[in-house]
């Protein structure tokens, strides 16, 4: 609309019978970003459709690419029934910005908007997402298809690849069933990598000998996902956006929950092949897209990795940490069964959000959190606003390994070192949907 159209409407609406007042509480600069929030009859594959909300009517949202420390400003609109909020995962920024209502951000009520406005850092591969809570309604939060990948770039980027593709993984159409020690978790229908299932999606185009770098983000709301690529080789270099001390070579990647990997390809296979889970009954569901050279035809190609068990260490420096924290703060993650077909609650340190325990952090002061982890679920354990160095996992010492989202597995330990530099209400929780908000969730606050 423009200024003088503007302004006849508005004069209009103040003679005509219905009037309402015109109040300019909206900005008038313009968003870097706009983002719309909307329900969505998404074809993953011929004929078959998923209903769902997502962000601008595509799955994944729009990539936001933003050059280190230059400020963004975010326009939010809920076209939805019900409030709504946009975290910013793994970006150290204020707890009002941060897209968490329990630090403090505000909700989005049905038909509003909001602006989020922040200087975007560290740089690096980081995403956003919804962070309302979904409970017993599968359709909701992070079961949509509400995220997209958010691209921080670092003043000089290193470039050692000819091709960056940026990859997310979702399920789709959960339904819970029971676990093997009967207590109920989500299964999934469908999978998808960027909203297409396994074949019905462009392939992804190379050419021979390229260095492909693939961004990949898994944005399920609780599944953890192995990818292999037809023999291929991965070479890891960053975890969680941030680069690993030791980059090197695997047959298969291990992504949990918002976990993001960046790892580089030699395209040194020719043909068609299968970017996919590596187990088959996860790439029936369509978890897998399609890479292809672009002078070859022919069956797409699938090779079993090697058996693999993954392991953070390798990835790390086996120095241990030099610095000692100020505190330690030992949190134990333990599971309350409520009977056959019923969702088990979570405890932190025996209390289930929002009756946990606040953490009160002093700026400035090193801490250590110490995972315990006394359930026979793995938990992908996410802390907001800050970044942690791991240091110490299933009983080896490390350091140098960056991140925001760290895998505990079933019945171990590990522990994460992080400065309380940002001051404000921080968020600790796991990243599964279901452990979330069923009580698996605390508050840091700084005194
Ligand atoms: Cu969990």
């Amino acid at each position: 609309m423009n200024r003088r159209r503007f302004i006849a409407q508005a004069g209009a609406a103040l003679t005509g019978a219905a009037f309402t007042p015109f109040l300019p509480a909206w900005p008038q600069t313009p968003p870097d970003v706009s983002l719309e929030i909307a329900s969505l009859a998404l074809e993953i594959a011929p004929r078959k459709i998923v209903h769902t909300v997502a962000y601008n009517g595509r799955v994944p949202g729009p990539l936001i690419r933003w050059p280190e420390g230059k400020p963004i400003v975010i326009d939010v609109l809920n076209r939805t029934a019900i409030p709504e909020i946009l975290h910013s995962h793994g970006l150290w920024i204020p707890s009002e910005m941060d897209g968490s209502s329990e630090e403090g951000t505000p909700m989005i009520a049905p038909g509003e908007k909001f602006r989020y406005s922040f200087i975007p850092r560290p740089a690096g591969f980081r995403w956003y997402h919804t962070h309302i809570s979904a409970g017993h309604d599968f359709k909701r939060a992070t079961y949509t298809g509400e995220f997209g990948c958010f691209y921080i770039e670092p003043k000089s980027e290193p470039g050692a690849y000819d091709q960056e593709v940026f990859l997310t993984l979702h399920d789709w159409n959960a339904y819970t069933s029971a676990s093997g020690d009967s207590s109920m978790e989500a299964s999934y229908e469908y999978g998808t990598i960027d909203g297409r299932m396994l074949g019905f999606g462009d392939p992804i185009r190379v050419r021979e000998g390229q260095r492909v770098l693939f961004r990949l983000l898994n944005a399920s709301a609780s599944l953890t996902h192995w990818l292999a690529l037809a023999g291929h080789e991965f070479t890891v270099v960053a975890m969680d956006g941030n680069p690993v001390p030791n980059p090197r070579a695997t047959r298969a990647i291990r992504l949990a929950p918002a976990e993001r990997i960046d790892a580089v390809v030699t395209m040194n296979q020719p043909g068609v092949c299968i970017l996919g889970e590596t187990r088959e009954q996860l790439r029936k569901t369509g978890m897998g897209i399609l890479v292809q050279d672009h002078n070859q035809q022919g069956k797409p190609k699938w090779v079993e990795p090697p058996e693999t068990i993954w392991d953070y260490r390798p990835f790390a420096s086996a120095r241990p940490v030099s610095r000692e924290p100020d505190e330690i703060i030992p949190l134990r993650f333990e599971s309350k069964f409520h009977g056959q077909g019923a969702l088990d609650t979570w405890t932190i340190n025996g209390k289930s959000y929002p009756n946990t325990d606040e953490i009160t952090l002093r700026e400035g002061r090193r801490y250590r959190l110490q995972f315990i982890n006394r359930s026979t679920d793995d938990h992908p354990l996410h802390l907001h606003r800050h970044t942690f160095e791991v240091t110490k996992v299933s009983g080896t010492p490390l350091s140098g390994l960056n991140k925001d989202v760290l895998v505990v597995p079933a019945n171990e330990t590990a522990e994460v070192d992080f400065t309380a530099d940002n001051p404000g209400a921080t968020l600790f929780h796991c990243h599964n949907q279901t452990h979330m908000d069923f009580g698996f969730m605390m508050l840091f606050r700084y005194s």
